[in-house]
C-alpha cells in the first residue's frame, strides 16, 4: 500500500511529536529525580551533575536519531535496484569520532577535578566542629563539653519491633563552616545526608573529616516515615549489620542564633547533670 506525500508528512510528524515527548519527560524526571542541594558545596555538585546530564541527553538523541532516522531515510525504495556506492576508510570521519568523545572525557574530568577538590577543600579553623560517631547501629553527635545528641533504637519484643526507632537530630547553623569529624567505634559506616550530595565512610582507626556550609535552613521540609517535620534526612549509606537500616538521623538547619540557644539550653542540661552527657533526642532547635 502507497502512502501519500501528506501522509507521510502527518507520520513524520507523529514521529517527532513522539521523540519530542520522550524528551521533555526525560528532561522533567532529572528535574524533579535530583535532590535539591541545600549546602554552598552540594551547588557546585548539582551544577556538574547538570553538565553531564545535558551532555548525555544530546548525545543520547544524536545516537537514537542516528539509529532509527538513518534506515528509514536510507531504506531501499521501490525501484531500487542496485547496490549504493560502497565506500571504505574515511580518514576525517575516524578522527572526528574519536576526537569528540576525547573532548568529552577530558573536559568531564577537568570539571570533575577542579569539582573535587573544591568540596574537599578546608579552612584551617571551621566555624564549629561537630563529632559523628557511628557505631553498630546508631549514630552520636558530640558538640564539646559533655553536649551529645543521641537516638533511641527500635526495641525489639517477641512480636518483633515494638518501637519506631528516634532518630538523633543533628542542629546545625545556616551559613557557617561545619566541620564533621567521623569516627567509627566498630565496623565502616557511611555518613549520608542527601541534601548535601555527599558522603564520606566513617572507619574505624581512621579521621575521616569534612567542612559543608548549609544555603538554607530545613524549616520546610515535609515529615516522611520517621522522619519529623523541619529537618533534612539523614542515614547510614554502607550496609554495616543487621540493623543497618536503623541507622538514620535527622540534619535540622536553623539560624546561628536559634543554634546557639539551642547549645545553651543542652549545656545548661549537660552541667545539671553533674559530669554526666545532655542527650537529647526529639528537641527541636526551632521550637526553644
Ligand atoms: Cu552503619
Amino acid at each position: 500500500m502507497r502512502r501519500t506525500a501528506s501522509e507521510r508528512l502527518a507520520a513524520r510528524r507523529k514521529f517527532g511529536m513522539l521523540v519530542g515527548t520522550i524528551g521533555v519527560a526525560l528532561l522533567l524526571a532529572s528535574c524533579t529525580g535530583q535532590p535539591e542541594p541545600a549546602t554552598q558545596q552540594g551547588e557546585g555538585m548539582h551544577r556538574l551533575y547538570l553538565v553531564m546530564w545535558i551532555i548525555a541527553l544530546v548525545l543520547f538523541v544524536g545516537v537514537e536519531i542516528a539509529i532509527w532516522g538513518f534506515p528509514l531515510a536510507f531504506r531501499r525504495r521501490r525501484g531500487d535496484n542496485e547496490l549504493p556506492a560502497q565506500s571504505h576508510g574515511n580518514n576525517v570521519l575516524e578522527f572526528v569520532w574519536t576526537a569528540i568523545p576525547a573532548v568529552i572525557v577530558i573536559t568531564l574530568f577537568a570539571l570533575s577535578w577542579q569539582q573535587i577538590n573544591k568540596v574537599q577543600a578546608k579552612e584551617p579553623v571551621p566555624d564549629r566542629e561537630i563529632k559523628v560517631i557511628g557505631k553498630q547501629w546508631a549514630w552520636s553527635f558530640d558538640y564539646g563539653n559533655g553536649v551529645t545528641v543521641v537516638g533511641e533504637n527500635a526495641t525489639k519484643n517477641s512480636a518483633g519491633f515494638a518501637n519506631e526507632p528516634v532518630p538523633p537530630r543533628l542542629v546545625v547553623p545556616v551559613g557557617q563552616n561545619i566541620e564533621f569529624k567521623l569516627q567509627s567505634d566498630d565496623v565502616i559506616h557511611s555518613f549520608y545526608i542527601p541534601a548535601t550530595l555527599y558522603k564520606l565512610d566513617v572507619v574505624p582507626g581512621q579521621q575521616n573529616a569534612f567542612q559543608v556550609t548549609f544555603t538554607k535552613t530545613s524549616e520546610d521540609q515535609p515529615a516522611h516515615g520517621v522522619y519529623s517535620a523541619g529537618a533534612f534526612q539523614g542515614a547510614c549509606a554502607e550496609l554495616c549489620g543487621t540493623q543497618h537500616a536503623q541507622m538514620l538521623f535527622e540534619v535540622e538547619v536553623v539560624s546561628p542564633e536559634q543554634f546557639d540557644t539551642w547549645l545553651r539550653g543542652k549545656q545548661a542540661e549537660a552541667n545539671r547533670s553533674a559530669g554526666g552527657a545532655a542527650t537529647a533526642t526529639t528537641t527541636t532547635a526551632a521550637s526553644q
